[in-house]
């Protein structure tokens, strides 16, 4: 009985200084390449449950004519991500919350810069992110590895 409780007590404290509060987030740079409808970071790794804050900055020239917003929406599940695109495309590319979704960033203009920070997913895995202003999708997108 004594010998449960103390097996209890250790799981209890190792639970307990297992978590990272006071953990620092990993930072993520991430930015349009240049005036095109592309991520210049593709591919990122980050570890399971981690804080992550990613700097997402609109790279494009102020003088560069025509509409360049963009965002970061990262997918929990990627086979809700065509579903989810076409909603945000038809809200002037800001898509709505849905619990597929792990994080997303508001969108910015040229030359904006925003902050998202979420936890990573516990689990391992690829995790597909896409800009869901209008037609960006297509070509703006990459995976956030998690192990
Ligand atoms: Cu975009």
């Amino acid at each position: 009985m004594y010998n449960k409780l103390l097996l209890t007590l250790s799981i209890f404290i190792f639970i307990a200084c297992g978590g990272g509060s006071a953990q620092e987030a990993q930072v993520v740079n991430i930015g349009s390449l240049g005036s095109e409808m592309k991520y210049d970071v593709e591919e990122f790794t980050v570890k399971a449950g981690s804080k992550v804050k990613i700097v997402l900055k609109n790279n494009t020239p102020l003088d560069f004519m025509g509409e360049m917003q963009h965002n970061i929406v990262i997918f929990k599940d990627e086979s809700a991500a065509p579903q989810i695109i076409q909603l945000a495309e038809g809200n002037g590319g800001d898509p709505y919350p849905d619990g597929r979704i792990i994080a997303f960033s508001e969108l910015v203009d040229k030359q904006g810069e925003t902050i998202l920070e979420f936890n990573a997913p516990k689990k391992p895995g690829k995790y597909l992110y896409v800009c869901t202003y209008i037609a960006h999708a297509g070509s703006m997108r990459g995976y956030m590895i998690v192990e």
